[in-house]
């Protein structure tokens, strides 16, 4: 594809997958309002969603939906995987969209979520090697934090994780450094919102970084303020492999957005909101997974080395 195609064909580069939604409340086993926003990884085989559910008193709980090929026959867990601790200041309002990496040399996942506080959302960390038991280092950012995830892999034996402050009201993207997952330092802005933009009211983190041969390649959303509320679409960007903090290129123009009837449909209109991400190595496609309207769960794939093309044909920020 030469730059210009690539450029024009870029809103093709995701292609929702044809069922979607692939999970509604509808889907649980129990009571829920709203089922969206999954981590996503693979399990023995499977794909597991460790997806967010709002009960009907607008807490949220984190539950596993497992599917073997990661589109159909999902099978919801009877019982919450992570539940807010009743004597938990940090999660008294409940606990939110995770997101989901494998630490290889740990040989463990790490999960990074949000515990809502009554002081605001802060990014809390736990660990499990099976979905089956949790071990919780806790929170590891203070409020106001949310859309956190690691890297798979320590850079010069620093951890690394991407996650969005709120600063003065300011909502950037920042990466941070740690020795041992505990003390986090070494805070540098990331992706900052860009005014005017589709991206000016704030940015996030979608789901978490995906290594490639040509960097790191970041899902985020970005959010515009419209007369009739805010519109959560998708960019990309590429981070230096050995340098994460280091931006190679970012999307100037969005790649998914809210636009069947289907993504309207929900309690906020508008969202198109990715936290789960699978990459198949051997075909090089790549599944994400976004909460659509803060309702339901839907599937989009991709080929990665098309947006790699497309990624790479965008100016450097
Ligand atoms: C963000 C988060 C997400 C939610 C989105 C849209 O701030 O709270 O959980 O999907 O807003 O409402």
């Amino acid at each position: 594809m030469d730059k210009q195609t690539s450029r024009k064909a870029h809103h093709l580069l995701f292609k929702r997958y044809e069922k979607n939604p692939i999970l509604s409340p509808e889907d649980w086993p129990y009571l829920a309002n709203a089922t969206f926003n999954p981590g996503a990884a693979e399990l023995s085989g499977e794909t597991i969603l460790l997806v967010r559910v709002e009960d009907m008193r607008g807490f949220s709980h984190l539950t596993i939906a497992r599917s073997a090929d990661g589109k159909t026959g999902w099978r919801v867990d009877e019982h919450p995987a992570l539940k807010p601790e009743a004597e938990s200041h940090e999660e008294q309002w409940g606990l939110e969209d995770p997101r989901i990496v494998f630490l290889e040399e740990r040989g463990e996942y790490a999960i990074t979520y949000v515990s809502f506080s009554s002081s605001g959302p802060l990014v809390s960390l736990a660990l499990s090697s099976d979905f089956d038991s949790f071990t919780r280092v806790g929170p590891i950012m203070p409020p106001e934090d949310k859309d956190a995830s690691l890297f798979p892999r320590r850079f010069k034996g620093r951890y690394a994780l991407i996650h969005r402050p709120i600063i003065r009201g300011e909502g950037d993207i920042w990466i941070s450094f740690s020795p041992d997952l505990t003390h986090w330092g070494d805070h540098r802005v990331l992706l900052p919102t860009r005014p005017g933009w589709w991206d000016s009211q704030r940015v996030g983190l979608g789901t978490p970084p995906i290594e490639t041969d040509e960097g790191w390649l970041v899902i985020y959303h970005g959010i515009r303020m419209t007369a009739s509320g805010s519109i959560y679409r998708v960019g990309l960007a590429l981070l230096d492999l050995e340098e994460p903090w280091r931006v190679i290129r970012r999307s100037d123009e969005w790649v998914l957005g809210p636009r069947l009837r289907y993504q309207h449909g929900g309690d906020v209109p508008g969202v198109t909101f990715p936290t789960g991400a699978i990459l198949n190595k051997d075909t090089g496609i790549l599944r994400i997974y976004y909460g659509i309207a803060d309702t339901r769960v839907g599937l989009a794939t991709a080929d990665v080395q098309q947006l790699l093309d497309y990624i790479l044909s965008c100016p450097q920020p």
